[in-house]
């Protein structure tokens, strides 16, 4: 049996022979960032990919997720999840706002909407929810809420690339989504991201925050900052999305395997798929159950010992951090399912050139761990 390391992850990449005419006409047009020509055509072709508006790219998606605060003049109070990368709450705390945790569904582990109206004071401006894994949250509950409340959404859709809710992009939901382009992700640009709007007066002023605040050589609106994506990862971009049909597709089925090879190992669950929904399959959580007979953290140490290296996404929650645990909404009471998730969750190896051999591997481990 092979012993080479397998990660959580491997970035998808195009043959370097395709990524190459791309590179020389970045180069012999001289022009390597600003908005440029790649810049502009990545744009345009992920509207059209994604089925959406407007997009503003990035460099990466925690700046993206800074600037769409600033972009909908974000304050006070925002309600979000602790269960998620903590780039999601840091955001909030670069603008000065102030993180209110709410806890997560047992079933996707989104926010839960249920629980969102009672966490909602004067102070309250926003919902940033998280679409967790790529599994879209329950929108149409969120926005009754924001609606009700006059609260802007902001969607923290890192993970959630090519995913559809009920026939459309999910990226359409709510006033903003935020997409990451890292190299961990479903669709990558090296590093790279992207905030998703409705209207071209919106994108404007986001390409002036992620430019300085600049609206012409001479003007500065807003203390903005540099967030732009340059050349080369808009032209890598632009070849990646011709073979991101493929990698779906490649995920979609390695995803099938696993659910049904694990199917009949007592205490390791999968996390179900959301109904109506076209999933990306760029994590694959299960859940290790106490009737497997040893602990998630046991099984993470055994599989690293076996050169597997699954990750506890996400542990610890952002709650328990120490810049945010002080705050009354981090409290582990209020948050006992997020709690419970981050105690239980690993994430297994799912990549497009992950192996049969590779994923038996994995699933070979989990089952002589097992009680
Ligand atoms: N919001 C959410 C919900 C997010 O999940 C993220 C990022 C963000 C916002 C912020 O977006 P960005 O600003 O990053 O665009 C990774 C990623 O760095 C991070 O992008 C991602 N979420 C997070 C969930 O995971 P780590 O610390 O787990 O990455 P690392 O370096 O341990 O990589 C994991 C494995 O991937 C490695 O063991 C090997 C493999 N790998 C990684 C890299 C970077 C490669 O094979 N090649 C590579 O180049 O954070």
């Amino acid at each position: 049996m092979s012993d080479k390391p397998l990660y959580v992850t491997e970035p998808h990449l195009p043959p370097l022979e395709e990524f190459l005419p791309s590179l020389r006409e970045v180069w012999d047009s001289k022009f390597l960032t600003n908005g440029g020509p790649m810049h502009q055509k990545f744009e345009r072709a992920l509207c059209e990919y994604l089925g959406v508006e407007q997009i503003a790219l990035f460099s990466n998606g925690t700046l993206a997720l800074l600037t769409a605060l600033q972009a909908l003049r974000i304050t006070g109070e925002v309600i979000t999840t602790p269960y998620s990368f903590v780039a999601t709450a840091h955001s909030l705390l670069w603008n000065g706002i102030k993180p209110v945790f709410v806890d997560v569904d047992p079933v996707n582990l989104n926010l839960d909407p249920a629980k969102i109206e009672a966490a909602i004071t004067p102070q309250t401006t926003a919902i940033m929810p998280v679409h967790c894994y790529g599994h879209p949250c329950d929108v149409a509950a969120i926005e009754k809420i924001a609606d009700r409340y006059n609260l802007k959404v902001i969607y923290d859709a890192a993970h959630s690339f090519g995913v559809e809710s009920d026939g459309q992009s999910v990226l359409n939901f709510g006033d903003m989504s935020v997409l990451s382009f890292h190299a961990t992700k479903v669709f990558n640009t090296f590093e790279g991201g992207a905030i998703v709007c409705k209207d071209a007066k919106t994108k404007l002023r986001i390409d002036q925050l992620k430019n300085f605040g600049f609206v012409d050589e001479t003007t500065v609106v807003a203390p903005g900052i540099n967030g732009k994506m340059s050349e080369f990862n808009a032209a890598l971009g632009l070849v990646q999305l011709q073979h991101i049909g493929e990698a779906l597709r490649r995920r979609g089925e390695i995803d099938a395997r696993y659910r049904a090879l694990l199917a009949d190992i007592p205490g390791i669950e999968c996390l179900p798929p959301s109904p109506g929904s076209k999933h990306n399959y760029s994590y694959f959580p299960v859940l290790v159950k106490p009737e497997y007979g040893i602990t998630r953290d046991e099984l993470y140490a055994a599989m690293r010992t076996k050169n597997i290296y699954a990750r506890r996404y996400f542990y610890p929650l952002i709650s328990s951090f120490p810049m945010y645990r002080a705050l009354p909404s981090a409290a582990a009471a209020n948050l006992p399912v997020a709690h419970h998730a981050a105690e239980q969750v690993l994430c297994l190896p799912i990549f497009p050139s992950l192996t049969e051999s590779d994923q038996q591997r994995v699933i070979d481990v989990i089952r002589s761990l097992g009680r």
